[in-house]
């Protein structure tokens, strides 16, 4: 398939996209959304394909929803166009999918940061939700994921005043797992997602399932939850060959089944 605002690249077992409208800072339109979506879900559907990395560019991850594009909505245009329908395709892969983020990390480009499962920045990351300053409130799930990582005083504060904290603040806030310089963050992100790669990808699967379950559980419903996971995965052959290899002091082969 050809892309028009993304360039999708398969590298061994991890599938590679990068939003690609540089002239806007990667603002994400429509159209930029619905091929992302598509791409992901190939990814999440081809066997071989066992993790994931989404970047932007060095000068910005993206910079947030297309503000051109969404400024003569109206209520029920909005609503009716419904584009939330594709963000929550992108709640829905299944696959892990660790997020390489370098400049601007704004608005919708922050929720679609907070999408993914690990975050790898680079020194000159800013993240922020600035969408106060042009009269709206975060909406692909801003207010509700920002809060549940870096609690409710830090959110309120960036979410009012609109202002971006730098990699580092976001790392000591816990919302991205490491900041490493600019030349590096992709390589760094992809060797992540090949580490992930190398594991029973039935595991791993469950493994995303089960913490993400945590965000909208009870503690019980959580542990009852992962329980299941847990059990479930000793019908795989992973369980068998990955155990049996631990024991015979040898490195694992997993089938994916
Ligand atoms: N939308 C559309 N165009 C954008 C966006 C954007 N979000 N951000 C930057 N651009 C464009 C600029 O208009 C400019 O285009 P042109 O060259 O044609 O004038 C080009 O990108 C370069 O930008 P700047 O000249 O402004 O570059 P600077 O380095 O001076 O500034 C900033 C960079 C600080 C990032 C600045 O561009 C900025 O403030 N951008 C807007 C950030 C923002 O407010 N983001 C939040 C948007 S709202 C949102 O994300 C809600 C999400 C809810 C989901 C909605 C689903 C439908």
């Amino acid at each position: 398939m050809t892309y028009k605002n993304i360039i999708v690249e398969e590298e061994g077992a991890v599938g590679v996209i990068a939003l690609n409208r540089p002239q806007v800072l990667n603002a994400l339109n429509h159209e930029l959304m619905g091929e992302l979506v598509s791409a992901l879900e190939e990814f999440d559907r081809k066997e071989s394909i066992r993790s994931i990395v989404l970047t932007g560019s060095e000068r910005a991850f993206a910079a947030g929803a297309d503000i051109k594009e969404m400024s003569d909505e109206t209520t029920i245009s909005i609503m009716l166009r419904d584009n939330f329908a594709t963000w929550d395709r992108v709640r829905n892969i299944k696959k892990p999918i660790v997020c390489a983020v370098s400049g601007f990390v704004l608005g919708g480009g922050c929720e679609l940061m907070m999408n993914c499962d690990i975050i790898v920045a680079s020194e000159t990351t800013q993240l922020g939700q600035p969408e106060i300053n042009i009269g709206v409130i975060p909406g692909a799930g801003g207010t509700q994921r920002l809060t549940r990582v870096v609690g409710k005083h830090k959110a309120m504060e960036m979410i009012l005043t609109g202002k971006s904290i730098t990699a580092h603040e976001a790392l000591e806030l816990g919302l991205v797992n490491k900041v490493v310089p600019v030349e590096l963050f992709l390589e760094e992100a992809k060797a992540m997602a090949r580490e992930i790669a190398k594991k029973s990808p039935v595991a791993v699967r469950l493994a995303k399932e089960a913490v993400l379950k945590s965000y909208d559980a009870s503690l019980s419903e959580g542990l009852l939850f992962e329980r299941k996971n847990f059990y479930m995965l000793f019908s795989s052959e992973d369980q068998k060959e990955g155990m049996k290899a631990f024991l015979e002091k040898r490195q694992p082969t997993f089938s994916g089944r």
